[in-house]
């Protein structure tokens, strides 16, 4: 295990939290797409520097400067509705205007009506799974802070997984025994960088995506580990729909979306009838190859994997999948899955299909070689881990016993009472009567938002705190105004990166704002567990405390960290990482000793745990499942075009569309769909043109971008354009900003898991005839005084 040694401040001596060249103050701050000096100059943040550390930083740093004001809630608001006629369903949520009220009053109204709510149905029926990303800082953290308020109440309704990794969460743990080990202990970049020969890429190593890490990141090294790799003789093979999945030279192979494991079960037939696959690591290290390659020879369903075979799936040559499977078996190679490949239907297969191959390879555990999940998903995989527990906010105990998998909100919510498959169990969709929102955007995250809408119109109260007035605080029936991280002082830090960072309020709370903590501390006193929820602390005694637990690991394992008050003047401390890090090298070394975390203690290849379950939409073993959602199948045939729904080069999800980098990406202010110019030319489209997008479940515009690095009859509109209704008060209106979601099918990725598969969508595109609809989706809904 080496480690950089702990050398103090890395931002001592630079130009951090103080006047810069233009005579600005500039403070350290953090977001989830990196570390950056906010310069501030008439309370505003007028621009945002990226760390002089960073190697590559992201581009969406672009949308901070003056965009921090706009489309803010400035107060707190009550839905006129519900405070006319009081808690119930209600189909006007969206469409209904708002009444502003105190800061007293609001919290009052709050009180009440939890109290209510848990007094009359119980902590079940509140639903406070809350998902979303939120902002940067380990204490202001709106997921924490929210889940430790609603335990002090005595629970509520929880959800599980994340809409970025449902399937993957679910099916390693069976395979390998952990999913967040793949990507938290990944080999790191410069050991794939000097070993790699062959990185076989499912969706490429988007390096748009590594601009953003959970919690935020001082550097952004995969650019740069891609360029060593190819100086270095190494080659890159790209399956994907998309050629800039993968930046600079490489061998782009466009494959049909959705046929990946067809592909990976072709070069693992070529393996395995040629003798290529290592039967000692086979043996020694997995269980079950036999029965999957009973499975794969035909023996089990008379079908052999043949590259034949998955020609007919996914349009690739046999004879491209047989020699790279040939050069796949001759030289240090390794597999990598992105997370977008579980996000759809039979997500789990992807991953599972991938490690086998891996494991056939026999490379799992030496440098450069093996599987990856998640390089150019996210920054984290192959970055150094630091070795210790991060600062965290103790979120309390949850005694309910009642949860989701994260994306069947709106079966929830439609459905109670009603029993569905999870994991292995039968679980029962609790009665929710009030959802809880803090720090997330269902009208971003969630599929099928007509369906969405629909299922917000049931419970009794909808309560979000954001900043913004996203659409699900238009959804909302009490809405609080949160600060931004930009007018807090906070810590952040994450698990693969070597700085402990000060963030520094860069301007005052906006408007009424206020903190989300100092909200719920408020709330907890009128209900009388204010002293449970604050332990009597401030906020800024929270991040001495919560900084002072951490220092006493950094101390105890040898390292230096100073006092608070000198971590603040210095703007962050470094810490131990561990470097060089390659996967499974213990397990490979010893598996006796260091086994996995599963049945078996070994790769299960197959999983009998997963043969007990008997679901017919997930098997025992990785195995070719036909997609609802792709070219290939009848759907096809009236929505032929495959649309791709992925994360958004320009900003992190709906966080700042109206910012600068991402309002310059708009199209007539709507979001971008690329399309092949052949596919364009066949419906008589031209590019810079606005079309109408649309499906059985819904439609949105979109702003037509011809790009001949689209596969033909493949279309993408990332995620993240604001949900802007041209009739907010029916739930089918069209989106007419390019919402993908208002297309997308609400559907789990199998019984197994339930996960989210947002990712794919059949669709068909014609011109926009019509009168082009304004863009509201950032003015504020009408507000008005009692
Ligand atoms: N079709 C399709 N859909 C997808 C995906 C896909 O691939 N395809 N990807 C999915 C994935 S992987 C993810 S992770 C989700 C992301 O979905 P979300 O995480 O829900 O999206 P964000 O836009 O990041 O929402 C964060 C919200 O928190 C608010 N916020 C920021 N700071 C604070 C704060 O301090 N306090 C409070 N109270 N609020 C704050 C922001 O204003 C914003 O509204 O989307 C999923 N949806
Ligand atoms: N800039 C930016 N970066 C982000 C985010 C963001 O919002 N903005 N969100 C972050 C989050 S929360 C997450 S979870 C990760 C998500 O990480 P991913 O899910 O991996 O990211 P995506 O961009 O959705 O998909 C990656 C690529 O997969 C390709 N792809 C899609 N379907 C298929 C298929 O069937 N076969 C093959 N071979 N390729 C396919 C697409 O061309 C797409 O560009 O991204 C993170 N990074
Ligand atoms: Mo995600």
């Amino acid at each position: 295990m080496a480690g950089s040694d702990m050398t103090g401040s890395d931002m001592a001596g630079s130009d951090m939290a103080g006047p810069g060249m233009t005579g600005n103050l500039r403070v350290p701050h953090m977001s989830h797409w990196g570390m950056f000096e906010a310069e501030v100059a008439g309370g505003e943040v007028v621009a945002a520097h990226p760390y002089h550390g960073d190697a590559d930083p992201s581009p969406v740093l672009g949308n901070i400067a003056g965009s921090t004001g706009r489309a803010r809630v400035t107060g707190p608001v009550v839905r006129r509705g519900w405070l006319e006629n009081g808690p119930g369903p209600s189909t006007a949520r969206g469409s209904d205007e708002f009444v502003a009220v105190e800061w007293d009053e609001l919290t009052d109204l709050l009180g009440r009506e939890l109290r209510r709510v848990v007094d009359r149905h119980g902590n079940s029926a509140i639903y406070g799974g809350s998902y979303g990303w939120a902002s940067a800082g380990r204490f202001h953290h709106a997921q924490s802070q929210v889940h430790r308020f609603l335990n002090t109440l005595g629970g509520y309704t929880r959800s599980v997984h994340s809409y970025s990794l449902g399937a993957t969460g679910v099916i390693m743990p069976r395979v390998i025994g952990t999913h967040w080990k793949l990507f938290a202990r990944s080999t790191s970049w410069p050991v794939i960088a000097e070993n790699t020969d062959l990185l076989v890429c499912f969706g490429g190593i988007p390096v748009k995506n590594t601009g953003i890490n959970h919690g935020g990141t001082s550097n952004h090294p995969t650019r740069g580990a891609l360029d060593a790799l190819r100086r270095r003789g190494g080659r890159i093979v790209s399956f994907s729909p998309l050629r800039d999945d993968v930046s600079g030279e490489h061998r782009w192979i466009a494959s049909v979306p959705g046929s990946d494991v067809a592909v990976m079960l072709a070069l693992a037939y070529v393996l395995a009838t040629e003798g290529l696959h290592d039967r000692e690591f086979l043996d020694t290290h997995c269980t079950g190859y036999e029965e999957f390659e009973a499975y794969l020879l035909g023996a089990a369903d008379g079908v052999p994997k043949t590259p034949a075979w998955a020609e007919g799936l996914s349009g690739i040559p046999a004879g491209d999948l047989e020699d790279l499977a040939r050069e796949m078996a001759s030289r240090r190679t390794m597999v990598t899955v992105t997370w977008s490949l579980q996000r759809v239907r039979h997500g789990e297969q992807a991953p599972w299909a991938g490690i086998t191959l891996a494991a056939m390879l026999g490379q799992i555990g030496l440098p450069g070689g093996g599987f990856g999940h998640g390089y150019g998903s996210m920054n984290e995989p192959g970055l150094a881990p630091v070795p210790y527990p991060l600062p965290t906010l103790p979120q309390g105990t949850n005694p309910v016993p009642d949860f989701i998998p994260v994306a069947a909100i709106s079966d929830m919510l439609l459905k109670p009472g009603e029993q569905f498959d999870y994991d292995g169990t039968r679980l029962t969709y609790p009665d929710i009567r009030l959802v809880y929102w803090a720090g997330g955007n269902p009208f971003h995250h969630h599929q099928d938002l007509p369906r969405l809408r629909r299922a917000l119109a049931r419970p009794e109260t909808i309560v979000v705190h954001d900043p913004y007035w996203t659409p699900m605080a238009r959804h909302a029936d009490i809405v609080v105004p949160s600060t931004t991280s930009l007018e807090r002082d906070d810590l952040s830090c994450t698990r693969n990166d070597p700085l402990l960072v000060a963030m520094h309020a860069a301007v005052p709370r906006h408007a009424n704002a206020r903190d989300d903590y100092d909200v719920f501390a408020e709330i907890a006193y009128k209900i009388g567990v204010g002293h449970q929820f604050t332990e009597g602390r401030s906020s800024r005694q929270w991040l001495e405390h919560l900084y002072g637990q951490w220092r006493e690991f950094v101390l105890a394992d040898g390292g230096d960290a100073p006092d608070y008050d000198e971590f603040r003047a210095r703007g962050s401390v470094r810490m131990r990482t561990e470097d060089d890090l390659v996967l499974f090298e213990d397990f490979r070394e010893n598996p006796e000793r260091n086994p996995l975390r599963t049945p078996s203690g070994k790769i299960e290849i197959y999983s009998k745990d997963i043969a007990g379950f008997g679901y017919d939409d997930c098997g025992p073993h990785p195995q070719w499942y036909e997609p609802q959602e792709w070219l290939g199948g009848d759907r096809a045939g009236t929505y032929p075009l495959h649309l791709i729904a992925n994360q958004p080069r320009t900003r992190l999800h709906s966080q700042l569309d109206h910012g600068a980098t991402s309002q310059d990406s708009k199209v007539q202010g709507r979001e971008p769909l690329r399309m092949h110019p052949d596919d364009a030319a066949a419906r008589g489209l031209t590019d810079g043109q606005v079309v109408r997008v649309f499906n059985d479940r819904g439609a949105c515009l979109a702003g037509l971008v011809l790009d001949d690095g689209v596969r033909r009859s493949v279309v993408q509109l990332s995620t993240g354009a604001w949900y802007d209704p041209l009739d907010p008060s029916d739930p089918d209106a069209l989106c007419v900003h390019g919402n993908p979601n208002v297309l997308t099918a609400d559907v789990g990725s199998s019984s197994l898991s339930q996960g989210c598969t947002g990712q794919h969508v059949l669709v068909e595109i014609e011109p926009w005839t019509g009168d082009l609809p304004p863009i509201r989706a950032y003015d504020p809904p009408v507000i008005r005084a009692r």
